[in-house]
């Protein structure tokens, strides 16, 4: 995609050159080698949305109140890039983008219902071992293959795991730990660096939260921190999906409708809690379950219902997200205290972005605006400037060969992402990315989204739908940052219609994606 990069000046061109007669891209970290490699630790979450963090402008609570503190503290010491955008906005998939560096199509991770990764493919962790680093991932997985190779360490939970008293696998055999999930993550990411690792090389930690995933069940210890709060309604949650297609319409995914009385916590406890955790869960819930029959015994209408769902909703979700804000902090802070932070890259990034209400929804998968970007927020002391944004246009395709550069490793040639590090280091290289192809396969399947693909340029969005319909959307983001508006056939957007299919198709011919997306095989 970005093949040519970095080789605007004399130097850095022969450079590429020598890097294309041993098969590699150029990396743009060659004089660091002789420094000290940097570690680099990935902290990673699911589900996680961008409308729920302060540095990205959350508009749920009130500003000096942010429910991200330490992802805050984050932002100010490193890079907030705006726009990073997911190749393939739901879990196991984004996972394969992140381990390969490649579009589903190339990596055969195309849906969570398919069959498991392919682990004997290249891998950014393999190469990074290969070249001399300690690796370790510590929770979610969700790759659906039981070998890990590329990782010295391996302490992954089950499929998605629960979020209390997880079983997990370490290093092939089964545990099953007491707790929170999300602490229980934090504290092994800490352990594996106090005492895990060795401690001769530098490192690579992907510690990969179960949090914010779907039922967002909180800590006890943050069971109430939200109760009594009322949250605004995004401008679009009673959206009619009248200026869109019959994929929005159709799909199953609205607070209304799909939200059930699991994830509303109307059904007591999860199994597997000890006692004292059903104790904790009753004080929590009883009232919610009370409140609930209340309204369902005075007939409150459908519109009252929905309203008080996304209120629970809210009241859980930014209560599951505080945990992973904790891990943060406490990563951050054992970076500080064991002198490791100046030297150590740190990562925050989720899965995919996730509706808070917006369209009426929750889930992801649509490439509009709340499932196709991502948080992106980057630390790396005296590389990145502190306090810095970015509205590059990056994804987390773009991980492996960033993290393969700052290493100083070779970068294999059909890795289909670029390395961040230019950007990272204050300038956007001439040549970098203006348009950003997007593939959503997993359909017929729960939330019932069609299958899509799509390009982005920045202010344009051109999707189109091509399974069970036939039907495409355009969208201004400038003058509709919402999406409420296809403008697909309106009169004048010929041009740039015209524009944005091109890009489309010369996408999908650089990434090697098959012309007609029905060609694909799942
Ligand atoms: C589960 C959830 C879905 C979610 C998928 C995929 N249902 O099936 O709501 O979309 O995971 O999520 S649940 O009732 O089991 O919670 S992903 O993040 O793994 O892709
Ligand atoms: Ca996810």
């Amino acid at each position: 995609m970005l093949r040519m990069r970095g080789c605007a000046c004399l130097l850095v061109g022969a450079m590429c050159i020598m890097a294309s007669i041993v098969g590699a891209k150029h990396s743009y970290a060659d004089e660091a080698k002789a420094e000290k490699r940097p570690n680099i630790v990935i902290i990673y979450t699911d589900d996680h949305a961008y409308q729920a963090i302060g540095a990205y402008g959350q508009k749920l609570l009130p500003d000096q109140e942010s429910p991200t503190p330490q992802l805050d503290r984050l932002a100010r010491e490193g890079m907030t890039f705006t726009n990073c955008c997911v190749p393939n906005s739901i879990c196991g998939p984004m996972r394969a983008v992140v381990q390969t560096g490649k579009y589903s199509h190339k990596n055969g991770f195309l849906t969570n219902d398919g069959k498991g990764f392919d682990n004997t493919q290249t891998t950014f962790p393999k190469l990074l071992q290969k070249a001399g680093y300690a690796t370790a991932i510590i929770g979610k997985w969700h790759l659906k293959c039981d070998a890990r190779p590329g990782f010295d360490y391996a302490d992954v939970l089950i499929g998605q795991g629960p979020y209390f008293n997880p079983p997990m696998i370490q290093n092939g055999t089964r545990v099953v730990r007491q707790g929170y999930t999300t602490e229980i993550i934090t504290q092994l990411s800490i352990d594996w660096m106090e005492r895990g690792r060795d401690p001769s090389k530098p490192f690579l930690l992907m510690c990969h939260h179960k949090a914010t995933h779907r039922n967002w069940i909180p800590t006890p210890k943050y069971y109430d921190r939200f109760k009594d709060r009322e949250f605004p309604l995004p401008e679009t949650f009673w959206d009619d999906y009248s200026g869109r297609g019959t994929a929005a319409r159709t799909q199953d995914m609205t607070i209304a409708r799909t939200m059930n009385a699991n994830d509303l916590k109307l059904n007591g406890p999860p199994n597997g809690l000890s006692e004292a955790q059903k104790k904790d869960w009753h004080d929590m819930y009883d009232s919610r379950v009370r409140e609930y029959q209340e309204l369902r015994e005075r007939g409150a209408s459908e519109k009252e219902m929905t309203q008080w769902k996304y209120q629970c909703y809210m009241r859980d979700y930014l209560a599951v997200a505080a945990a992973v804000d904790d891990s943060v902090g406490e990563i951050l802070d054992y970076l500080e205290k064991s002198g490791l932070a100046e030297n150590t890259i740190v990562i925050y990034s989720s899965d995919q972005g996730f509706y808070l209400g917006e369209h009426g929804w929750f889930d992801k998968r649509f490439m509009y605006e709340q499932s196709f970007k991502t948080a992106l927020i980057a630390r790396w002391s005296g590389v990145i400037a502190s306090g810095t944004k970015s509205d590059a246009i990056v994804s987390p395709i773009d991980f492996a060969e960033t993290f393969l550069d700052v290493a100083g490793a070779e970068i294999p040639r059909d890795m289909q992402g670029a390395s961040m590090l230019p950007i990272w280091r204050g300038e956007v290289p001439q040549d970098w990315r203006t348009s950003f192809y997007y593939h959503y396969y997993e359909f017929p399947a729960e939330h019932s989204v069609k299958r899509h693909e799509g390009v982005y340029d920045g202010r344009f969005k051109l999707i189109h739908f091509y399974h069970d319909v036939d039907e495409w959307e355009l969208y201004d983001l400038q003058n509709d940052p919402n999406e409420l508006e296809n403008i697909f056939a309106k009169p004048g957007m010929e041009p740039v219609v015209a524009r944005m299919k091109a890009a489309l198709v010369e996408q999908k011919k650089e990434l090697g994606a098959p012309e007609n997306p029905m060609d694909q095989k799942l």
